[in-house]
Protein backbone atom coordinates (compact mmCIF):
# COMPACT_ATOMS: atom_id res chain seq x y z
CA UNK A 1 0.00 0.00 0.00
CA UNK A 2 1.49 3.32 -0.73
CA UNK A 3 1.83 5.82 1.80
CA UNK A 4 1.66 9.37 1.51
CA UNK A 5 1.86 11.04 4.67
CA UNK A 6 2.78 14.58 3.03
CA UNK A 7 4.08 17.46 5.71
CA UNK A 8 2.49 14.84 8.34
CA UNK A 9 3.83 14.92 11.33
CA UNK A 10 2.79 13.31 15.08
CA UNK A 11 1.93 16.91 16.25
CA UNK A 12 -0.27 17.27 13.15
CA UNK A 13 -2.59 14.18 13.98
CA UNK A 14 -2.97 15.47 18.04
CA UNK A 15 -3.73 18.89 16.06
CA UNK A 16 -6.00 17.69 13.69
CA UNK A 17 -7.77 15.05 16.53
CA UNK A 18 -8.25 18.04 18.49
CA UNK A 19 -10.01 20.22 15.95
CA UNK A 20 -12.12 17.50 14.29
CA UNK A 21 -13.42 17.62 18.21
CA UNK A 22 -14.63 21.01 17.76
CA UNK A 23 -15.84 20.83 14.56
CA UNK A 24 -19.20 19.91 14.67
CA UNK A 25 -21.09 23.16 12.91
CA UNK A 26 -21.83 23.54 9.39
CA UNK A 27 -22.70 27.17 8.05
CA UNK A 28 -24.10 25.90 5.10
CA UNK A 29 -27.13 24.44 3.90
CA UNK A 30 -28.71 22.33 4.82
CA UNK A 31 -28.57 23.43 8.39
CA UNK A 32 -29.05 20.83 10.71
CA UNK A 33 -27.28 17.52 9.19
CA UNK A 34 -27.44 15.00 11.87
CA UNK A 35 -31.41 14.30 11.28
CA UNK A 36 -34.51 15.29 8.82
CA UNK A 37 -36.36 18.82 9.70
CA UNK A 38 -38.76 20.49 8.29
CA UNK A 39 -41.16 23.25 7.79
CA UNK A 40 -39.21 25.98 10.16
CA UNK A 41 -40.17 28.66 11.62
CA UNK A 42 -37.53 30.94 12.88
CA UNK A 43 -37.57 33.58 15.86
CA UNK A 44 -35.64 35.89 17.46
CA UNK A 45 -35.34 36.07 21.61
CA UNK A 46 -32.65 37.69 23.23
CA UNK A 47 -30.11 38.22 20.13
CA UNK A 48 -30.71 34.62 19.53
CA UNK A 49 -32.25 33.22 16.95
CA UNK A 50 -34.57 30.25 17.54
CA UNK A 51 -35.91 27.42 14.73
CA UNK A 52 -38.98 25.75 15.71
CA UNK A 53 -39.09 22.73 12.58
CA UNK A 54 -41.59 19.64 11.86
CA UNK A 55 -39.18 16.68 12.69
CA UNK A 56 -39.62 14.43 9.67
CA UNK A 57 -38.38 10.84 10.40
CA UNK A 58 -38.72 7.40 9.21
CA UNK A 59 -40.92 5.50 11.63
CA UNK A 60 -40.46 2.06 13.18
CA UNK A 61 -42.00 -0.83 11.49
CA UNK A 62 -45.23 -1.16 11.19
CA UNK A 63 -46.13 2.44 12.60
CA UNK A 64 -46.90 5.69 10.94
CA UNK A 65 -48.01 5.75 7.29
CA UNK A 66 -46.10 4.51 4.65
CA UNK A 67 -44.91 6.75 2.02
CA UNK A 68 -46.26 9.86 3.94
CA UNK A 69 -44.77 12.57 6.81
CA UNK A 70 -44.01 10.93 9.53
CA UNK A 71 -43.47 13.23 12.77
CA UNK A 72 -43.57 12.22 16.54
CA UNK A 73 -41.62 14.84 18.20
CA UNK A 74 -40.26 18.39 18.01
CA UNK A 75 -36.80 19.82 18.51
CA UNK A 76 -35.47 23.39 18.89
CA UNK A 77 -32.60 24.44 17.34
CA UNK A 78 -30.65 27.80 18.05
CA UNK A 79 -27.81 29.87 16.93
CA UNK A 80 -26.34 33.22 17.62
CA UNK A 81 -24.16 33.42 14.62
CA UNK A 82 -26.09 31.43 11.78
CA UNK A 83 -23.58 29.04 11.60
CA UNK A 84 -23.30 26.84 14.61
CA UNK A 85 -27.09 25.39 15.46
CA UNK A 86 -27.14 24.10 19.27
CA UNK A 87 -29.92 21.46 19.43
CA UNK A 88 -31.41 21.89 22.63
CA UNK A 89 -33.63 18.54 22.11
CA UNK A 90 -37.29 16.98 22.22
CA UNK A 91 -39.61 19.80 23.48
CA UNK A 92 -42.78 18.20 22.65
CA UNK A 93 -43.44 14.30 22.05
CA UNK A 94 -46.81 13.09 20.37
CA UNK A 95 -47.35 11.16 23.67
CA UNK A 96 -47.55 14.25 25.27
CA UNK A 97 -51.03 15.90 23.95
CA UNK A 98 -53.57 14.60 25.95
CA UNK A 99 -56.09 15.19 23.02
CA UNK A 100 -54.23 14.16 20.15
CA UNK A 101 -53.70 10.49 18.25
CA UNK A 102 -50.73 9.70 20.25
CA UNK A 103 -49.40 7.25 17.38
CA UNK A 104 -50.14 9.72 14.67
CA UNK A 105 -46.43 10.44 14.06
CA UNK A 106 -48.17 13.89 12.78
CA UNK A 107 -47.05 16.05 14.72
CA UNK A 108 -46.90 18.99 11.54
CA UNK A 109 -45.79 22.48 10.88
CA UNK A 110 -45.47 24.73 14.66
CA UNK A 111 -45.33 27.92 15.54
CA UNK A 112 -43.99 29.85 18.54
CA UNK A 113 -44.79 33.50 19.98
CA UNK A 114 -43.91 35.33 23.13
CA UNK A 115 -46.66 36.98 24.96
CA UNK A 116 -45.73 39.19 28.57
CA UNK A 117 -42.71 36.98 29.51
CA UNK A 118 -44.46 33.43 28.33
CA UNK A 119 -43.92 31.39 25.25
CA UNK A 120 -46.63 29.65 23.14
CA UNK A 121 -45.79 26.89 20.96
CA UNK A 122 -48.72 26.79 18.38
CA UNK A 123 -48.66 22.82 16.78
CA UNK A 124 -51.12 21.31 14.86
CA UNK A 125 -51.88 16.75 15.44
CA UNK A 126 -54.06 14.66 14.47
CA UNK A 127 -57.05 14.24 17.20
CA UNK A 128 -57.93 10.79 19.33
CA UNK A 129 -61.09 10.38 17.67
CA UNK A 130 -59.90 11.33 14.42
CA UNK A 131 -60.80 8.54 11.66
CA UNK A 132 -58.20 6.80 9.57
CA UNK A 133 -57.13 8.68 6.41
CA UNK A 134 -56.37 12.17 6.11
CA UNK A 135 -57.45 14.71 8.02
CA UNK A 136 -58.81 15.07 11.45
CA UNK A 137 -56.01 17.56 12.87
CA UNK A 138 -56.42 20.23 15.28
CA UNK A 139 -54.06 23.04 16.32
CA UNK A 140 -52.76 22.75 20.12
CA UNK A 141 -50.88 25.23 22.27
CA UNK A 142 -48.10 24.06 24.84
CA UNK A 143 -46.72 27.02 27.02
CA UNK A 144 -43.06 27.33 28.83
CA UNK A 145 -41.44 30.25 30.83
CA UNK A 146 -38.33 29.97 28.19
CA UNK A 147 -38.33 29.68 24.66
CA UNK A 148 -36.64 26.00 24.31
CA UNK A 149 -38.93 24.37 27.17
CA UNK A 150 -39.89 22.38 29.08
CA UNK A 151 -43.35 23.14 27.56
CA UNK A 152 -46.78 22.25 29.27
CA UNK A 153 -49.27 21.12 26.81
CA UNK A 154 -52.54 22.77 27.36
CA UNK A 155 -55.34 19.87 27.65
CA UNK A 156 -57.46 20.66 24.96
CA UNK A 157 -56.75 22.21 21.34
CA UNK A 158 -57.99 25.68 20.05
CA UNK A 159 -62.13 25.02 19.73
CA UNK A 160 -63.28 26.15 16.37
CA UNK A 161 -59.84 25.80 14.25
CA UNK A 162 -59.50 22.64 11.86
CA UNK A 163 -55.77 22.36 9.69
CA UNK A 164 -52.78 22.37 10.40
CA UNK A 165 -49.73 25.15 9.77
CA UNK A 166 -50.63 27.63 12.53
CA UNK A 167 -48.96 30.82 12.68
CA UNK A 168 -49.54 33.91 15.01
CA UNK A 169 -48.73 37.57 15.09
CA UNK A 170 -49.13 40.26 17.61
CA UNK A 171 -49.96 43.38 16.16
CA UNK A 172 -48.87 47.12 17.74
CA UNK A 173 -52.39 47.34 19.39
CA UNK A 174 -51.65 43.95 21.21
CA UNK A 175 -53.97 42.36 19.11
CA UNK A 176 -52.70 38.60 18.84
CA UNK A 177 -53.63 36.64 15.54
CA UNK A 178 -54.09 32.97 14.50
CA UNK A 179 -53.71 32.22 10.72
CA UNK A 180 -53.94 28.09 9.64
CA UNK A 181 -54.62 26.20 6.49
CA UNK A 182 -56.63 23.42 5.31
CA UNK A 183 -56.58 23.78 1.53
CA UNK A 184 -57.05 27.19 2.11
CA UNK A 185 -55.18 29.71 4.78
CA UNK A 186 -57.53 30.98 7.48
CA UNK A 187 -57.63 33.56 10.26
CA UNK A 188 -59.37 34.63 13.23
CA UNK A 189 -58.11 36.88 16.22
CA UNK A 190 -57.08 35.19 18.91
CA UNK A 191 -57.93 36.31 22.74
CA UNK A 192 -55.39 37.78 25.23
CA UNK A 193 -55.01 34.42 26.87
CA UNK A 194 -53.42 33.12 23.15
CA UNK A 195 -55.57 30.06 23.73
CA UNK A 196 -59.08 30.52 22.30
CA UNK A 197 -60.41 32.83 18.80
CA UNK A 198 -61.92 36.04 19.55
CA UNK A 199 -63.22 36.11 16.34
CA UNK A 200 -65.07 33.51 13.16
CA UNK A 201 -62.81 32.29 11.25
CA UNK A 202 -62.36 34.15 8.19
CA UNK A 203 -60.68 33.05 4.59
CA UNK A 204 -58.94 35.46 2.17
CA UNK A 205 -61.01 35.19 -0.97
CA UNK A 206 -58.25 37.82 -2.73
CA UNK A 207 -55.43 35.48 -2.39
CA UNK A 208 -55.24 32.79 -5.72
CA UNK A 209 -58.44 30.27 -5.62
CA UNK A 210 -56.75 27.50 -7.60
CA UNK A 211 -53.93 25.40 -6.39
CA UNK A 212 -53.08 24.25 -2.88
CA UNK A 213 -52.10 26.58 -0.49
CA UNK A 214 -50.67 26.18 3.14
CA UNK A 215 -48.19 26.95 5.81
CA UNK A 216 -49.57 30.99 5.90
CA UNK A 217 -46.89 32.85 7.56
CA UNK A 218 -47.61 36.97 8.22
CA UNK A 219 -45.14 39.44 9.18
CA UNK A 220 -45.34 43.36 9.79
CA UNK A 221 -42.27 45.71 7.52
CA UNK A 222 -42.92 49.37 7.51
CA UNK A 223 -46.57 49.31 8.13
CA UNK A 224 -47.61 46.78 5.87
CA UNK A 225 -48.75 43.16 6.27
CA UNK A 226 -47.09 40.55 4.33
CA UNK A 227 -48.64 37.04 3.97
CA UNK A 228 -46.25 34.45 2.44
CA UNK A 229 -47.71 30.41 2.36
CA UNK A 230 -46.79 28.12 -0.16
CA UNK A 231 -48.94 27.30 -3.35
CA UNK A 232 -49.38 24.72 -5.73
CA UNK A 233 -49.58 27.54 -8.78
CA UNK A 234 -48.68 24.92 -11.75
CA UNK A 235 -47.53 21.23 -9.92
CA UNK A 236 -45.71 21.45 -6.81
CA UNK A 237 -45.25 24.58 -4.11
CA UNK A 238 -44.02 27.47 -4.76
CA UNK A 239 -43.58 30.42 -2.12
CA UNK A 240 -46.13 33.71 -2.64
CA UNK A 241 -46.92 36.67 -0.64
CA UNK A 242 -49.19 39.45 -0.76
CA UNK A 243 -49.37 42.58 1.22
CA UNK A 244 -52.15 44.37 3.40
CA UNK A 245 -52.38 47.55 5.70
CA UNK A 246 -54.65 45.39 8.17
CA UNK A 247 -53.68 41.53 9.68
CA UNK A 248 -56.72 40.22 8.12
CA UNK A 249 -56.86 41.48 4.98
CA UNK A 250 -57.63 42.62 1.78
CA UNK A 251 -54.14 41.42 0.63
CA UNK A 252 -53.01 42.60 -2.38
CA UNK A 253 -51.28 39.49 -4.20
CA UNK A 254 -47.59 40.91 -4.76
CA UNK A 255 -46.20 37.34 -6.88
CA UNK A 256 -43.03 34.86 -5.96
CA UNK A 257 -40.89 34.60 -3.66
CA UNK A 258 -39.37 31.66 -4.39
CA UNK A 259 -39.64 28.74 -7.61
CA UNK A 260 -40.48 25.45 -7.03
CA UNK A 261 -37.81 22.96 -5.79
CA UNK A 262 -35.37 22.20 -8.25
CA UNK A 263 -34.97 18.44 -6.99
CA UNK A 264 -39.09 18.33 -7.00
CA UNK A 265 -39.44 18.40 -3.54
CA UNK A 266 -43.44 18.97 -3.57
CA UNK A 267 -43.75 20.84 -0.47
CA UNK A 268 -41.76 23.86 0.85
CA UNK A 269 -42.77 25.73 4.00
CA UNK A 270 -40.99 28.88 5.30
CA UNK A 271 -40.50 31.69 7.52
CA UNK A 272 -39.23 35.25 7.44
CA UNK A 273 -37.43 37.45 10.15
CA UNK A 274 -34.74 39.95 10.62
CA UNK A 275 -31.65 39.31 12.51
CA UNK A 276 -28.49 41.47 13.33
CA UNK A 277 -30.20 43.78 10.88
CA UNK A 278 -30.74 41.40 7.98
CA UNK A 279 -33.64 39.48 6.56
CA UNK A 280 -33.84 35.46 5.91
CA UNK A 281 -35.60 33.12 4.03
CA UNK A 282 -36.04 29.99 5.71
CA UNK A 283 -37.37 26.92 4.25
CA UNK A 284 -36.94 23.37 3.36
CA UNK A 285 -35.99 20.85 0.62
CA UNK A 286 -35.42 16.99 0.55
CA UNK A 287 -31.65 17.19 -0.21
CA UNK A 288 -30.65 14.60 2.48
CA UNK A 289 -33.40 12.54 1.21
CA UNK A 290 -33.19 12.59 -2.80
CA UNK A 291 -35.47 9.69 -3.25
CA UNK A 292 -38.00 10.42 -0.89
CA UNK A 293 -39.31 13.98 -0.68
CA UNK A 294 -41.07 13.37 2.85
CA UNK A 295 -37.78 13.20 4.69
CA UNK A 296 -36.71 17.17 4.41
CA UNK A 297 -33.82 18.97 5.63
CA UNK A 298 -34.28 22.96 6.51
CA UNK A 299 -32.34 25.67 4.81
CA UNK A 300 -31.74 29.61 4.77
CA UNK A 301 -31.03 32.20 2.15
CA UNK A 302 -30.86 36.07 2.80
CA UNK A 303 -33.93 38.40 1.55
CA UNK A 304 -34.06 41.27 0.34
CA UNK A 305 -36.58 43.69 -0.25
CA UNK A 306 -36.80 46.54 -3.23
CA UNK A 307 -38.01 50.61 -2.54
CA UNK A 308 -41.10 49.69 -2.91
CA UNK A 309 -41.40 46.86 -0.44
CA UNK A 310 -41.71 44.10 -3.10
CA UNK A 311 -39.58 41.09 -2.23
CA UNK A 312 -36.56 40.20 -4.45
CA UNK A 313 -36.78 35.96 -5.39
CA UNK A 314 -34.79 34.09 -3.32
CA UNK A 315 -32.26 31.60 -5.57
CA UNK A 316 -31.75 28.33 -2.92
CA UNK A 317 -27.93 28.31 -2.42
CA UNK A 318 -26.03 25.46 -1.24
CA UNK A 319 -23.69 27.88 0.79
CA UNK A 320 -26.44 29.52 2.78
CA UNK A 321 -26.03 32.49 5.05
CA UNK A 322 -23.45 33.42 8.03
CA UNK A 323 -19.61 33.51 8.29
CA UNK A 324 -18.03 30.47 8.49
CA UNK A 325 -15.00 30.17 10.70
CA UNK A 326 -11.87 29.55 9.24
CA UNK A 327 -10.79 27.73 11.81
CA UNK A 328 -13.55 24.99 11.83
CA UNK A 329 -14.04 22.58 8.50
CA UNK A 330 -15.05 24.62 5.51
CA UNK A 331 -17.23 22.14 3.59
CA UNK A 332 -16.73 23.52 0.36
CA UNK A 333 -18.89 21.56 -1.78
CA UNK A 334 -21.63 24.37 -0.16
CA UNK A 335 -20.11 26.57 -2.74
CA UNK A 336 -21.11 30.46 -3.59
CA UNK A 337 -20.07 29.58 -6.88
CA UNK A 338 -18.12 27.41 -9.46
CA UNK A 339 -16.46 27.74 -12.56
CA UNK A 340 -17.47 24.88 -14.07
CA UNK A 341 -19.09 21.66 -14.91
CA UNK A 342 -15.90 19.50 -14.26
CA UNK A 343 -16.20 20.92 -10.91
CA UNK A 344 -19.43 18.70 -9.42
CA UNK A 345 -20.77 18.53 -5.51
CA UNK A 346 -21.62 14.70 -4.75
CA UNK A 347 -22.71 12.58 -1.75
CA UNK A 348 -19.73 11.46 0.17
CA UNK A 349 -21.74 8.06 0.45
CA UNK A 350 -25.00 7.96 -1.41
CA UNK A 351 -26.00 4.97 1.35
CA UNK A 352 -25.86 7.27 4.04
CA UNK A 353 -25.96 11.28 2.97
CA UNK A 354 -25.96 12.57 6.67
CA UNK A 355 -22.03 12.47 5.47
CA UNK A 356 -22.81 15.22 3.40
CA UNK A 357 -20.83 15.96 0.34
CA UNK A 358 -17.28 16.72 -1.48
CA UNK A 359 -16.03 18.10 -4.30
CA UNK A 360 -15.36 15.97 -7.56
CA UNK A 361 -12.72 17.88 -10.05
CA UNK A 362 -12.30 15.89 -13.15
CA UNK A 363 -10.65 18.00 -15.07
CA UNK A 364 -8.11 20.82 -14.59
CA UNK A 365 -8.12 24.52 -13.69
CA UNK A 366 -11.56 24.50 -12.26
CA UNK A 367 -12.53 26.78 -8.93
CA UNK A 368 -15.22 27.28 -6.72
CA UNK A 369 -15.83 30.17 -4.57
CA UNK A 370 -17.08 30.00 -0.56
CA UNK A 371 -17.86 33.28 0.48
CA UNK A 372 -17.28 34.86 4.00
CA UNK A 373 -14.72 33.07 5.90
CA UNK A 374 -14.04 34.56 9.23
CA UNK A 375 -10.44 34.63 10.05
CA UNK A 376 -10.42 37.12 12.60
CA UNK A 377 -7.16 39.16 13.82
CA UNK A 378 -4.61 36.87 13.81
CA UNK A 379 -3.60 35.49 10.25
CA UNK A 380 -3.17 31.16 10.36
CA UNK A 381 -0.33 29.25 9.96
CA UNK A 382 -1.45 26.43 8.37
CA UNK A 383 -3.94 24.92 6.06
CA UNK A 384 -5.34 21.75 6.19
CA UNK A 385 -7.22 19.94 3.63
CA UNK A 386 -8.95 16.95 3.58
CA UNK A 387 -8.11 15.81 -0.06
CA UNK A 388 -7.95 12.61 -2.37
CA UNK A 389 -5.59 13.01 -5.03
CA UNK A 390 -4.89 9.21 -5.52
CA UNK A 391 -5.76 9.42 -9.32
CA UNK A 392 -3.89 12.07 -10.58
CA UNK A 393 -0.05 12.00 -10.53
CA UNK A 394 0.74 16.11 -10.24
CA UNK A 395 -1.95 17.95 -8.33
CA UNK A 396 -1.43 21.42 -7.72
CA UNK A 397 -4.16 22.97 -4.67
CA UNK A 398 -4.25 27.44 -4.49
CA UNK A 399 -6.47 29.03 -2.19
CA UNK A 400 -6.89 32.30 -2.95
CA UNK A 401 -9.08 35.68 -2.21
CA UNK A 402 -11.45 36.72 -4.19
CA UNK A 403 -9.22 39.69 -5.21
CA UNK A 404 -6.85 36.82 -6.51
CA UNK A 405 -4.04 37.82 -3.53
CA UNK A 406 -2.76 34.07 -2.77
CA UNK A 407 -3.26 32.81 0.85
CA UNK A 408 -1.37 29.06 0.28
CA UNK A 409 -0.06 27.13 -2.46
CA UNK A 410 1.11 23.69 -2.86
CA UNK A 411 1.92 20.64 -4.72
CA UNK A 412 0.76 17.65 -3.48
CA UNK A 413 1.70 14.12 -3.84
CA UNK A 414 -1.03 10.93 -5.08
CA UNK A 415 -2.83 10.44 -1.75
CA UNK A 416 -3.51 7.41 -0.63
CA UNK A 417 -7.44 7.54 -0.86
CA UNK A 418 -8.52 10.98 0.87
CA UNK A 419 -5.78 12.24 3.48
CA UNK A 420 -5.62 15.10 5.58
CA UNK A 421 -2.58 17.40 4.05
CA UNK A 422 -1.07 20.33 5.86
CA UNK A 423 0.02 22.97 3.55
CA UNK A 424 1.68 26.23 5.03
CA UNK A 425 0.31 29.49 4.59
CA UNK A 426 1.80 32.04 2.90
CA UNK A 427 -0.80 35.15 2.64
CA UNK A 428 -1.77 36.71 5.83
CA UNK A 429 -5.59 37.05 5.68
CA UNK A 430 -7.15 38.11 8.56
CA UNK A 431 -11.25 39.53 8.64
CA UNK A 432 -13.46 38.13 6.51
CA UNK A 433 -12.45 37.10 3.19
CA UNK A 434 -14.10 35.17 0.27
CA UNK A 435 -11.97 31.97 -0.72
CA UNK A 436 -11.26 30.49 -4.53
CA UNK A 437 -10.02 27.06 -4.40
CA UNK A 438 -8.38 26.27 -7.40
CA UNK A 439 -7.26 22.46 -8.41
CA UNK A 440 -4.58 21.45 -11.42
CA UNK A 441 -4.64 17.92 -11.45
CA UNK A 442 -4.17 15.39 -14.32
CA UNK A 443 -7.10 13.05 -13.29
CA UNK A 444 -9.52 13.53 -10.83
CA UNK A 445 -9.30 14.53 -7.25
CA UNK A 446 -12.07 14.84 -4.63
CA UNK A 447 -11.74 17.87 -1.99
CA UNK A 448 -13.92 16.78 1.31
CA UNK A 449 -13.12 20.27 3.77
CA UNK A 450 -10.56 22.64 4.27
CA UNK A 451 -9.19 24.50 8.01
CA UNK A 452 -6.93 26.80 8.97
CA UNK A 453 -4.89 26.43 11.67
CA UNK A 454 -2.95 29.73 14.13
O1 LIG B 1 -44.68 18.92 7.24
C1 LIG B 1 -45.97 18.47 6.96
C2 LIG B 1 -46.67 19.43 6.07
O2 LIG B 1 -45.98 19.54 4.84
C3 LIG B 1 -46.70 20.84 6.58
O3 LIG B 1 -47.62 21.01 7.61
C4 LIG B 1 -46.98 21.54 5.33
O4 LIG B 1 -46.85 22.92 5.40
C5 LIG B 1 -46.00 20.89 4.41
O5 LIG B 1 -44.71 21.40 4.56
Amino acid sequence: MRTAFLNYKIHDILKLFFFLMLSFSYGQNPLIMDQFTADPTARVFNGRIYVYPSHDIIPPKGEGRAEWFNMADYHVFSSDNLTQWKDHGVILDQKDVPWGDSDAYSMWAPDLIERNGKYYFYFPNRRKEAADGEGGFSIGVAISDKPDGPFTVHPSPIEGVEGIDPNVIIDKDGQAYLFWSQSKIYGAKLKDNMLELASEPKTFVELPQKGHMEGPFVFQRDGLYYMTYPHVANKIERLEYAVSDTPLGLYTHKGVIMDESPNGTWTNHHSITKYKGQWYLFYHDSELSPNFDKNRSIRADSLSFNEDGTIQKVLPTLRGVGISSAYKHIQLDRYSRKSSDSVESVYLDKEDTFKGWMLVFTDTDATVRYNAVGFGDTAPKELLININSALSSKTSVEIRDAQGNVIAKSKIKATDGFEVITLPVGGKPTGIKDLVLAIESDGVVQVDWIQFVK
